[in-house]
């Protein structure tokens, strides 16, 4: 536990940089995008910035398949850009942590492109996992695992003799092989990255499937039933014991640099297993995603808390809260899209912000953004090519940043061909409009960030369940005091007592009305 750590219980903005905004007019958002909008950030109140990978990558999977971890991609404006982010971040108060990708690089990267150039049976193979097929000819994959994102775990290569050779492990894209940890020149390389980016002056790293990296040495056959997109805890693809050790080297490097947080994706849903992340010289953060799955229901929404709550204090850490992410569809449209899913997601992230701990707000989330149903023939994500085109992917919850004027591109470029189309009907939903109007949703978030932020009643580490009406959930704040209620229910229900601080919607004859939340002192 930390709990005077900056991160025990900041606000993070996660800013995909592809979507946020574009400074060069290629229709693609980049990082001198992100400087020019850091008032934006510096106004809605947040305390650090969480950036999706901008290392130099081919964007398979857009910066999830880097090629050099220790340089800025020109797409994204190269290293000179994000030597002024850091220190501009700084000056208003923002820290900066970005993400890291250790389970696996870029099939761009130079020593994969080594390991295929140096053929079966070499060292140079050793870094990755390349194995012989099964079958007479080798002409089955080495085993049944499938990719996260649909089709077979494994590429088969062409050998340098020009004959169908080895196949390689990759638990994502064919172009995202997966590293092998237990070669020691994976972690020299990996501490290099992060004391690179820790010398120039990042705070702190989200990283990238945590809980991959280490694989069972036999590489054991997985269940058949496997889905696209997600895992079992007892799936041999994720969370082998041995992935702690590495978070320990991990934990070593960023121990060297005091005020550094580490932020892991950890999809575990064991407490257990999930809790064994966050011993005191591993993870200072893990994400939990709990509030990610369920609906607006009170019961499902109390468990997914309570749970959370119970996951940390097996080891005394501090908890963790999102609602969505760029992976997770945004949660307007989980809750019913439209009015009702705005009001259910305003009301849900008063019960986010006034939980201990740290936050994640997805960029858009402060917008009430939706996701976009997009046509066929725009999607980028490999998930819909890899699944054959039954899962449509994630590019519904990537689309650009609308920001200001009344036709796309709305300010987020200045080539009307952004990289996903922006809908008409955002107009009334951007920055510029939002920011004017005390009404909206972005006023909001400011509202209860700063009053997150300011009041007193939101101290303390705990939370205590109070008596709720049927489909409601009200808890207190051990400690501050302050008290969120929120109705999922049906009917209006009486307020409990205490000085209102605000609610998510107006209040009908002093109760609180369905899919509303409110805070009282
Ligand atoms: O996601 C890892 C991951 O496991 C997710 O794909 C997850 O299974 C799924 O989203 C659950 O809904 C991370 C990144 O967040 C993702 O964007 C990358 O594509 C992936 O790693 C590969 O680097």
């Amino acid at each position: 536990m930390s709990p005077g750590a900056w991160w025990s219980n900041a606000v993070f903005y996660q800013v995909y940089p592809r979507s946020f905004a574009d400074s060069d007019g290629d229709g693609v958002g980049d990082i001198d995008g992100v400087l020019a909008h850091l008032d934006h950030l510096e106004r809605l109140g947040v305390d650090a910035i969480w950036l999706n990978p901008v290392t130099v990558s081919p964007m398979a999977d857009h910066g999830y398949d880097v090629a050099d971890p220790r340089d800025i991609d020109p797409l994204f404006g190269g290293m000179a850009a994000i030597e002024r982010l850091i220190p501009a971040a700084h000056e208003r108060g923002i820290k900066i942590t970005m993400d890291v990708v250790p389970n696996h690089t870029s099939s761009a990267h130079p020593w994969f492109q080594a390991a295929l150039a140096a053929g079966p049976g070499t060292e140079a193979r050793e870094r990755y996992y390349f194995r012989d097929g099964r079958g007479p000819d080798g002409e089955l994959p080495p085993n049944n695992w499938t990719s996260v994102f649909g089709g077979s775990a494994w590429t088969r290569v062409v050998e340098p003799d020009g004959n169908p050779g080895q196949y390689y492990l990759h638990l994502f894209d064919t172009e995202q092989p997966d590293l092998n940890w237990e070669h020691p020149d994976v972690f020299d390389d990996f501490e290099k990255t992060l004391r690179f980016w820790l010398e120039r002056g990042v705070d702190g790293f989200r990283i990238d499937v945590a809980h991959g990296m280490a694989k069972p040495a036999d590489l054991p056959d997985a269940k058949d039933d496997v889905k696209v997109l997600s895992h079992s805890d007892d799936d041999p693809r994720f969370n082998h014991p041995s992935v702690h050790e590495i978070h320990r080297g991990i934990r070593r490097v960023v121990d060297d640099y005091p005020d550094a947080v580490t932020i892991g994706e950890v999809w575990v849903l064991d407490n257990l297993l999930w809790a064994e992340y966050l011993r005191p010289d591993e993870l200072h953060l893990g994400f939990n995603f709990r509030l990610t799955k369920i609906d607006f229901d009170a019961d499902q929404i109390q468990h997914a808390i309570q749970n959370s709550m119970e996951a940390i204090a097996i080891e005394n850490a501090i908890p963790t809260w999102t609602l969505s992410n760029h992976d997770v569809g945004r949660e307007v449209t989980r809750y019913g899209g439209g009015e009702v899913g705005l009001r259910r997601a305003k009301a849900m992230a008063m019960v986010m912000l006034a939980l201990p701990g740290a936050v994640f707000v997805y960029n858009g989330e402060e917008l009430g953004l939706p996701d976009v149903e997009l046509p066929d023939e725009v999607l980028q994500d490999p998930t819909w090519e890899r699944s054959g085109h039954t899962e449509r992917g994630r590019d519904k919850c990537r689309v650009p940043i609308p920001w200001s004027g009344d036709a796309p591109p709305f300010g987020f470029s200045s080539s009307p061909e952004t990289w996903l189309p922006m809908p008409p009907e955002w107009a009334t939903l951007t920055v510029e409009r939002q920011t004017a109007d005390p009404e909206s949703t972005f006023s909001f978030f400011r509202h209860i960030i700063k009053l997150r932020k300011e009041r007193a009643e939101f101290d303390g580490d705990g939370i205590d369940w109070l008596d709720a009406p049927r489909g409601a959930l009200i808890f207190r704040r051990r400690g501050g005091g302050a008290v969120c209620a929120v109705n999922a229910g049906r009917r209006p229900i009486p307020l409990p007592p205490g000085e209102l601080l605000v609610s998510s919607g107006p209040l009908v004859d002093g109760e609180l009305p369905p899919d509303t939340a409110a805070w009282l002192a």
